[in-house]
């Protein structure tokens, strides 16, 4: 076992031991911007399996399809033709930092949903990234306004260790439901879990439930 397989085993097993666990009676309202369980960061932290792809921008492609009426595959050149939208929000990872404020530019998931017009019965997101990462959701969550691929964070270009060219955004889940490295997007009319939603953590990973572990 490398460095990297032991690293992802001990997080297993570690959300195994938890599971149902947890404490779920905290729940705020969503006035509580900080929520349960975690704790202030300024700095910002890297979290990855290990690898970070190397992904010249000219061989970059994003492709998105599945159960959609009009599949697309965006060169570099395409994603930054596409209407550009910023948005300020907080990062929350499940290993208990936070970090506020964090401004994103790209392009938003809805304007994405609205180019390649899913069948009504798409429900569910699955992403792919360079480094073979997964992460899934429902796609109601991913149509949230503050949900986008981001190629710049806080006015410079998103970082090939925080998953630049282009990584996910969706500031209301834990982070590691935003993939770096987006490679593939695809609707789909059912639910498949992806890296750490197939061991052990929470398929919904909503912060303020203090939802860490399935
Ligand atoms: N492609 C890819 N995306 C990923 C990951 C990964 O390993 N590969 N890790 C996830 C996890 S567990 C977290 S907490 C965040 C961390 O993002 P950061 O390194 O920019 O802080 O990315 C998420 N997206
Ligand atoms: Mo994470």
């Amino acid at each position: 076992m490398n460095e990297n397989d032991r690293l992802t085993k001990t997080k297993e097993n570690w959300a195994k031991a938890r599971r149902g666990g947890e404490e779920r009676e905290v729940f705020y309202e969503g006035d509580d911007r900080l929520p349960p369980g975690q704790h202030l960061v300024e700095t910002w932290p890297v979290l990855d399996l290990g690898q970070k792809p190397d992904i010249p921008l000219a061989e970059w492609t994003l492709i998105v399809g599945g159960a959609v009426a009009a599949p697309l595959t965006w060169t570099w050149t395409d994603f930054l033709a596409q209407p550009q939208f910023t948005d300020i929000s907080d990062f929350h990872c499940v290993t208990s930092w936070s970090r506020y404020d964090n401004q994103w530019e790209g392009v938003s998931f809805q304007h994405v949903t609205s180019v390649v017009q899913p069948h009504p019965s798409a429900r569910f997101v699955l992403f792919k990234s360079y480094d073979d990462y997964t992460t899934n959701l429902p796609l109601s969550a991913c149509l949230d306004d503050d949900v986008l691929l981001t190629y710049k964070w806080n006015g410079r270009p998103l970082t090939k260790e925080h998953g630049g060219p282009v990584r996910m955004i969706i500031p209301k889940r834990y982070a590691w439901k935003g993939a770096k490295w987006i490679k593939e997007i695809t609707f789909s009319d059912h639910d498949e879990k992806g890296f750490w939603e197939v061991r052990g953590y929470s398929n919904t990973a909503l912060p303020w439930k203090n939802d860490r572990y399935g």
